[in-house]
Order: C-alpha cells, then structure tokens, then sequence
C-alpha cells in the first residue's frame, strides 16, 4: 500500500472513529447544577451544591456556624426536625424527548424525599442506600423543566414509625436522641434506612442531615441500553482464565444487536444477539491466556485488566467496563482439632489478614473529597495492611474508594450496613432492604478487593450476651419471638439470599463476630470482637491471650494530636474534663479508662499537651501487644484488625489517623507491627521469647542478634543465632526463662534488642523493656539533628548520646509528613527519617521541635 494510501486510510478511520463516537445509544445529562434549597414553607431559596446536604448547603450560606467547633453541634439540632426542599431546573429540546426511553437515575436520596418533576411526583424514595430509577418521558417537556425534592424530617418519620410499633426494639445505644433534643429521647434511627452514625456513634457527633448525597442524570435512550455488566470468574490456571460475561441489556423492542468484549482494546469475543423485548441478560465467554494475577498488598502486584463490553445496534453503540483483577478468593471454613477454621484463601495461599476498621472520613458523607479517600488507602497500603473493614454503621462506600483498594492490593470485609441494634422486620422494610443489597452487590461485586459480605455489625453477639435478648422478652415472649424473627429474616434469609443470587462466588458471613451462622462468637471457630482491653479494663497484656480464629475488632483511644486539638478548641478548653473537650469524647468510659491506664504505666503527664503525647504512646503502645500477639498466633488466628483507623470528625477515639488524616503514633505502630518480616520479643507465662513471623512466601536464612543495652548505649548481654524462617509462618526461635534471664540486670535501665539481620543489613527489629514506664530511669538525651533537601523529601539525621525514648516531631500548625514518629532512639545510634512538607528548609527549622518521654511528666 502507498503512503499516500495508508494517510487516507488512517484519516477515514479518524472520521469514522469520531462519527461512531456521536452515534451512542445513550444520552446522559447530569442535573447537578443551578440547585437552590430552602427550609419548608420558607420563600428564602439559598443556593445548594449538588452532591451536598442541607448541614454543608446552610454552613456554605454563613447560615450555621462550623458544626465541628467547640459545642456547635449541639446548637444545629433544629436541622433534623425540619423538612428541607431542594430544585433546580434544566432545559431539554425536542430531540431528546424523542429519545424512546428518559429515565431519571438519582444515584442516592438522604433519605425520606418526593421527588416533582414539572409538579408532578414520579418518586417517593426512603432509603439513603439505594439507586433510583424513575421513567420520566411523559412528565418532561421541550424548552425548560423544573425539578424538585423535597426531604421530609427522617427524624418525624422515625418518631411516626416508632410510636406505631408498640415496643421498643433493643439495641440502638449509639442513637443519642437526648442530644437530638428528640421527643421522648426516642432512639429512632432504626426505622429509617440512612447511614446509622449520622445519629451519633460512641466516636461521632449527632447531625442527622437530609440531602442529595449521589449525583443525579438523566438518561435518554432508542432501542436498547445496558443496564449493568458482570464478569464473572469461572476458571484460572497458570496458562488460562476463563470468563464469562454478563450483559443485562433493557430493550424497547426486538433489534439485533452486535457485542463485543474488548481488554484494553484488543478484542475477546464478538458476537451478535437477537434482544429480546424488555430485561433479560445475555452471556459471552471469553478467556485470557497467560493471566497475570491479582495479589494483596505485600505479596505481589495488583494486575487490572480493563474489560469493556460494547452493544451495537444499527451503527450506534454504547460500552460499559470494568477494571478487574484475576485472582481467587475464599473463605476457609474446615474443622481442625481446635475447632474451625476461618482464613482467606488467595491464589490458593493461606493469607494472614493485616488491617483496620474503616469508618465514614466525614459526619457528611459529601464533603469526603477524592485527596482524602486517595490518601487514606495510601495510608492503609504504606502501613503494609491488606484488609479494610467497611463497618455496617455508615455507607456503603462510593466507587472511588473500592477503586482505590483494588489498585493497592487492600481486601474489603464489605458489612451489609446494620449495627449494633435489632431492625424491623415487616415486609415494607425486608423488601427495602433485600432492593438496597440488590444494588450495592451489583455496583462491587466486579472488584477483586471485596472479599467477604457481612451482614451486620455485633447485633448477634449483643442478642445473646448483653443483654438484648431479655430486654425483648421483659416485653413480651411475642415480642422477642418477633424481633428474632426479623433478625432472622434479615441475616439469614435476606441478605444470604441476595449474595446467592448477585454474587454466588462470595462468602457470607452473617454477623461478625460469630463463630458461625445464628452461632455467638467463640474464640475456636470465627471471628471475634474483643474489648476487655478497654471496656473490662483487662491489661494490654490480654491481647497476647485472647485469641479467636480472626480478630475482627479491639482498640484503645486516644485525643487528636494538639495541632488537631487546636482547630476545634480554644486554650480554655486544653483540659479533657472541659466542656468542650467531654463533647468531643462520646464514649461514656473514655477518659477514665484513658487515665486508668496510663497511669498502670506511666506517671501523671505534667499538661494538656504532654497528656496528649502520651495518650498516643499508651494507645501505640498497648495495641503493639494485639498486632504482634495475633501474628504470632498465625496459622491459628489469621486476622487482626483493629478498631478504627480513621475519625468522622475531631474527636478522641480509638483511630490511628484523626479527622485531618494526620498520623497518631498508632499508625506508625501499625507500619511497623504489619512490616511482612516481623521480630517480636514478648514475656509468656514466666519466659522471654522472641518470635519470627514471616508473611513472604519465601523461605529467609537469616541470624536473629539479641542484645541486652542499657540506656547510656553498654551493652550487658547478647546472644546470636544462625536461624531459617519459613515462608508464611509464625515461629519461637528464643525462649528462657524471665527470672534468670534477668539475674544480675538492672530491669529499670535496660532494654532488650533483637534484629534479624542478613550480612550486615538489619531486616527487621524490635525493642522490649522490662518494666513499664513510670519504672524506668529514663536519662535525659541530648538529640542532635540535621535537616537537608532530598530529592523527593527533605531528610532528617539525628543521634542521641543516650537512649531517648519515642521521640516525636512535629511542625506545630504547619503541615507535613514524617516517615517515621514516637520511636526510640538508642544511645550513640544515628536515625534517618525523611519530612514530606511544602515548607523551606528555613520554615521548617523556625517550627520543628521535638519532644521525647523524659520530659513529658510531673
Ligand atoms: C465496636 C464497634 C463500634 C464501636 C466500637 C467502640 O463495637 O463495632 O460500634 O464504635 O466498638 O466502642
């Protein structure tokens, strides 16, 4: 072929690639601008940003004051009594109306709204969680239409709904109506399908909004339109993965459509189809040779592949895809001579699950920007964890966040959203509910990251053992019979059922924790949730012992760092007694138990902001026991997440990264507990032991290097061994007993020092103390430090003559990263840490300061 011949080519192919591309079937058009709001029967329209809700429309207007400051929050509980109109309008023309189908998809209504187009209602939505879809062709009109919605009062309607029930459903405890100023202090959140902690949470303020919390289009279309797409898995070997793609295609009449399914362009499978009139779904195998595969975090790369599915009806074309990752999953449930099992299985590997429960970034859920969920599961993928647990008293998160976990390797327990409360369970709500997981399993089941679907979230452990039960039946053996059976009808038929139908290959577990379906938790056969450190003031200690199959939940709280503290609370309020400061702790035993237990450990901090620096130690500190505890337990215990990695709001909770999304000590903790090669020397009983874990699957030799130092840098004792640690495994390569280990030592200016060390590269260490704190004879280090710009990072070398113990940095109100916090630094030893700010050398030397455990106390 000439060139000149090839150009032409090359140009029709350009207009033709560009005229196909006007051709779509599908015409969408999103009505989220010119929307105004204003309070029912009020003529004040205000404008309203559209994703948003009425809280963050009236703080827009300079309507309310920052809900977050000091004691607001208490002032806005008007808001929720009150019904809240929305509208907009938009302009169509004649050709779109031509169009066979318009249809309005409202992607998510917060929560009881009517919906007028052109004053007619099409919809009366009450569920936060489900997708709308209202044919609207014969309300719209050429030229301008009007849209509106109004929102009535979710906490009316729960009141109404309440008052008609006749008993009071057990549970709901985080539901802080007395706050609310609610009639009756009546705990209505469960009547209403709306993200439970806008009612409050034991770490979440009280602000039940109402709003257009997901985008709005309108979709117009001829012949035929997509209306969702699955791949689905069948097969995956080494050489081949076999799928099966599945269209669900809404055609208006009988037309021969061609469909292709493409990977990154390149095509799978063509074929053409005779639709059939309506809904019905139609299905293409296709394979992919050589599949690289999909891993979690830690143990290899995170391949997608980019699956689009296009339907061509006479030259017009419409495509729907999905990033998925080729990998299995499963949940191992086999009885063992302990009791049963309960792992994930990926890739046919045993897989010990590293992470946290992730709650809501925000009180409103809208103001959750794509830099805060981007820099979230960088935290949680920088902190080597490969689970995040979607907590069932929020939402069911938006696309991006599962996106994101997809790319970072980051597993998803996916909770049904239900917590801590028993639920109605007439038909009107079942149906409710079995439409809202009809939707959400749709819209994930095509990411690799979700692993699991739990129902609900400890309404099964409460039932039986706190007392829920007997508060049923104290109102009547009908009524417990009948609040189990929508228990029951929800957990264990519902919701089951919809996983069955939507997304067979995933496993359901129906409550966590259980140890089985209808079954309390137990420490043998699942998965549990323990809080005796914290709400039975049992020693951090307890995390070592009390171990289940998989750990689901515990933790231990802590105050925002100062900086944080700052933006929320003026100086008189630098006091966790004050007024402000009890507001912002919402757990009823928060700051006794926080005091209870630093001072087991450590003398009275000696002000405000050293009580908040040692909080953070105390919290680090007392959960390290949990994250090496569980490893150590591997492959009996194969999973630990702990309670919370993220805040909906300033407050103190038992988070490991605060509402600013600043790092507490915790989470350099996390890092460093979760780093795949772990060394963990701990007592037992009456011995000393060091432990290997290793996560890699591959065999390390290596030489484990014990040392006994004391704080001015002599060492007292050491000992090394040549040592092999297995791939994905958990072993004891040191073990004597306490009392003659220590003979002769000093245990109150000692520590114990263990590396594994290949050549002279120390891969991974820990350091042991004998006593607690409040014991030790800290001396008083004189750290030096110097500050230069690094390519990426300024870094930052420092030395200690003397052991100086978790030195924390910080920039004072100026932003900025440091790759390392709270660590201790041994005595003539020189530390590397990097500082990711936007500051000039200058700026930062004018407000870093650091600060170590020495200083801190009275
Ligand atoms: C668990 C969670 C949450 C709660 C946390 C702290 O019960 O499921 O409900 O916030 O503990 O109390």
């Amino acid at each position: 072929m000439s060139r000149l011949c090839l150009a032409l080519l090359v140009v029709l192919l350009f207009l033709l690639g560009c005229k196909s591309q006007n051709q779509n079937l599908m015409i969408v058009k999103e009505l989220n601008s010119n929307w105004e709001f204003s309070e029912k029967d009020s003529v004040n329209w205000l404008p309203a940003k559209v994703p948003g809700c009425v809280h963050t429309d009236l703080l827009a207007n300079g309507k309310i004051e920052d809900p977050f400051y000091r004691l607001n929050e208490h002032d806005l509980q008007w808001i929720d009594k009150k019904d809240w109109i929305y509208k907009t309008e938009f302009k169509l023309d004649q050709k779109l109306l031509n169009k066979d189908r318009l249809v309005l998809d409202f992607k998510g209504l917060d929560t009881y709204a009517d919906v007028y187009l052109n004053d007619q209602k099409v919809l009366s939505a009450d569920n936060m969680f489900r997708e709308w879809t209202v044919d609207v062709k014969k309300y719209l009109k050429s030229g301008k239409n009007k849209l509106k919605i109004e929102f009535r009062s979710p906490i009316h309607e729960g009141l109404n709904l309440y008052d008609a029930n006749g008993f009071v459903y057990p549970g709901a405890e985080n539901d802080q109506a007395e706050l609310g100023q609610v009639e009756g202090n009546k705990r209505v959140s469960i009547y209403t399908r709306k993200a439970g902690y806008h009612y409050g949470w034991d770490w979440g303020p009280r602000l039940v909004s109402s709003g257009i919390w997901r985008p709005i289009c309108l979709k117009a279309w001829d012949n035929a339109r997509i209306k969702d797409l699955q791949i689905v898995q069948n097969e995956v070997n080494e050489d081949l993965a076999r799928f099966t793609a599945i269209l669900e295609l809404e055609a208006e009449q009988e037309v021969l459509a061609g469909i292709q399914i493409q990977n990154d362009g390149m095509d799978l499978v063509t074929s053409e189809v005779q639709l059939k009139k309506g809904n019905h779904t139609y299905e293409l195998d296709f394979d992919i040779k050589n599949p690289k595969l999909w891993w979690p975090n830690g143990l290899g790369d995170q391949i997608l592949y980019n699956i689009k599915a296009q339907v061509n009806i006479n030259g017009k074309k419409e495509d729907a895809s999905h990033r998925i990752g080729i990998r299995t999953i499963d949940v191992v449930r086999k009885k063992d001579e302990k009791g049963t099992s309960f792992f994930f299985r990926v890739n046919g590997i045993p897989v010990f699950m590293k992470g946290a429960n992730y709650i809501p970034n925000d009180i409103f859920p809208t103001r959750v920007s794509k830099e805060q969920l981007k820099k979230a599961i960088a935290t949680a993928k920088k902190s080597n964890m490969n689970m995040l647990r979607v907590w069932g008293g929020g939402y069911y998160e938006d696309d991006l966040f599962y996106d994101l976990c997809d790319e970072a390797g980051i597993l998803v327990w996916q909770d049904f959203m239900f917590a801590c409360a028993m639920y109605p369970g007439d038909q009107e709500f079942l149906d409710n509910v079995r439409l809202e997981a009809r939707d959400n399993i749709k819209r994930l089941r095509n990411h690799p990251s979700i692993a699991l679907w739990c129902g609900n979230n400890e309404i099964l452990v409460a039932w039986n053992n706190w007392g829920w039960k007997r508060q049923a039946k104290e109102q009547g053996e009908e009524v417990s019979a009948k609040v189990w059976k929508a228990y029951t009808d929800i957990f264990h038929e519902v919701l089951p059922k919809a996983v069955e139908t939507y997304d067979p290959s995933r496993f359901y577990w129906s409550s966590s924790p259980s140890s089985g379906t209808g079954i309390k938790p137990d420490l043998i056969n699942g998965d549990d949730h323990y809080w005796g450190v914290w709400w039975g003031k049992e020693p951090f200690e307890t995390y070592a012992t009390h171990i289940a199959r998989f750990m689901s939940e515990y933790g231990f709280q802590s105050f925002p760092e100062m900086k944080s503290v700052r933006k929320y609370a003026e100086p008189e309020d630098y006091d966790i007694y004050s007024e402000v400061m009890k507001s912002h702790q919402r757990s009823s035993i928060g700051n006794e138990t926080i005091e209870y237990y630093m001072l087991k450990d450590y003398k009275k901090p000696k002000d405000f902001e050293s009580f908040l620096y040692v909080n953070h130690v105390l919290q680090a500190e007392g959960i390290k026991f949990a994250l090496e505890g569980h490893r150590r337990a591997m492959p009996y215990c194969m999973g630990s997440l702990y309670w919370q990695m993220n805040d909906c709001w300033p407050v103190a909770s038992w988070s490991s990264t605060d509402y600013y999304q600043e790092w507490k000590a915790l989470q350099y903790y996390v890092k460093k507990g979760f780093e795949p090669l772990l060394v963990s020397p701990y007592f037992e009983n009456d011995s000393i032991k060091v432990a290997v874990v290793n996560d890699h699957l591959k065999e390390i030799k290596a030489k484990l290097v014990m040392r006994v130092l004391d704080f001015y840098g002599k060492e007292k004792w050491s000992e090394s061994k040549d040592i092999t640690i297995c791939k994905n495994s958990s072993e004891v390569f040191f073990s004597q007993e306490f009392k003659s280990f220590l003979q002769n030592r000093n245990p109150n200016r000692e520590l114990f020092l263990v590396e594994v060390q290949m050549g002279k590269e120390v891969l991974e260490r820990n350091i042991l103390y004998f006593n607690p704190v409040k014991d030790l004879e800290l001396p008083q280090p004189n750290v030096e430090f110097r500050i230069t710009k690094g390519e990426e990072a300024y870094e930052i070398s420092l030395t200690s003559d003397v052991l100086a113990k978790n030195l924390f940095f910080t920039l004072g109100d100026e932003d900025g990263f440091f790759s390392d916090n709270y660590f201790d630094v041994l005595a003539g030893e020189s530390v590397n840490i990097k500082l990711e700010t936007e500051l000039s050398l200058a700026e930062i030397k004018k407000v870093i300061q650091l600060r170590t455990l020495d200083t801190t106390f009275e």
